[in-house]
């Protein structure tokens, strides 16, 4: 609790500093309609307390005021629709994919991330993909760019220091991407009850620098081969 802050932590992705500031928007515009509201309500209490000698009368409302107090909320509301659509589409529209993100398939299903990544030669859907559970691991130099699927049930992708969230719909085809701006090791969770094992849908993001990153790679590609050889004696050592 050291650390505790009224304010968010500082972001670890590109498209962090926009979306904190639209947060900051919507709560101080929330902060003042909750407080105005409650203010209202204890006035009111305190004014129309009981009193000897005073009656209660039946009044029917007020169309104009009813009129205002719809309006204005409708119009703040699509002001923030109209704030946060760009940067909706700027992060999720496939048109707006950089031409050098690199691509990792992401497939959530109850209840773990499967991550398949390009192999070594950097192109996904090819021979030398390699898949990882629960692990995201990008360099820090060029943006990642997912392709999400769900195999079963609505899951929700979350990662909070990168201010990214995407419910992953079963049928849907899912993009997002980001760049990371700093090196880091970051949780990732299901931000979508899901089923029973819910909470033990977790992950973590590894942010490297670029030859972390393919030492990362390499590691993932020769464990992978290391771990499909002992495979194929298995049938003789249980024939004895
Ligand atoms: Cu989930």
């Amino acid at each position: 609790m050291e650390n505790w802050s009224w304010m968010l932590d500082e972001s670890a992705s590109s498209v962090g500093p926009q979306i904190d500031r639209l947060y900051y928007i919507i709560l101080v515009i929330t902060g003042i309609v909750f407080v105005a509201t409650e203010v209202t309500l204890l006035y009111f209490l305190f004014k129309y307390r009981h009193r000897e000698g005073h009656k209660a009368e039946y009044i029917h409302g007020n169309t104009k005021a009813e009129i205002i107090w719809t309006a204005i909320p409708a119009l703040i509301v699509l002001a923030i629709a109209l704030m946060s659509r760009g940067l909706w589409a700027e992060i999720k529209d496939p048109a707006n994919v950089p031409a050098d993100a690199m691509r990792v398939m992401l497939e959530a299903k109850q209840f773990e991330w499967n991550l398949t990544y390009p192999g070594p030669d950097g192109e996904l859907r090819t021979g030398d993909d390699f898949t990882v559970r629960n692990r995201l691991d990008i360099p820090l130099d060029r943006p990642t760019v997912l392709e999400m699927t769900s195999v079963d049930v609505i899951h929700s992708f979350f990662v909070p220091d990168f201010r990214l969230k995407q419910d992953i719909v079963p049928g849907m085809a899912m993009q997002m991407w980001f760049q990371p701006t700093r090196a880091g090791v970051f949780p990732i969770g299901c931000a979508e009850l899901c089923g029973i094992g819910h909470t033990r849908m977790r992950g973590t993001l590894t942010v490297h620098s670029p030859a972390d990153y393919q030492a990362w790679v390499n590691e993932q590609v020769q464990g992978a081969a290391s771990a499909a050889e002992p495979a194929a004696p298995a049938p003789a050592t249980q024939a004895q």
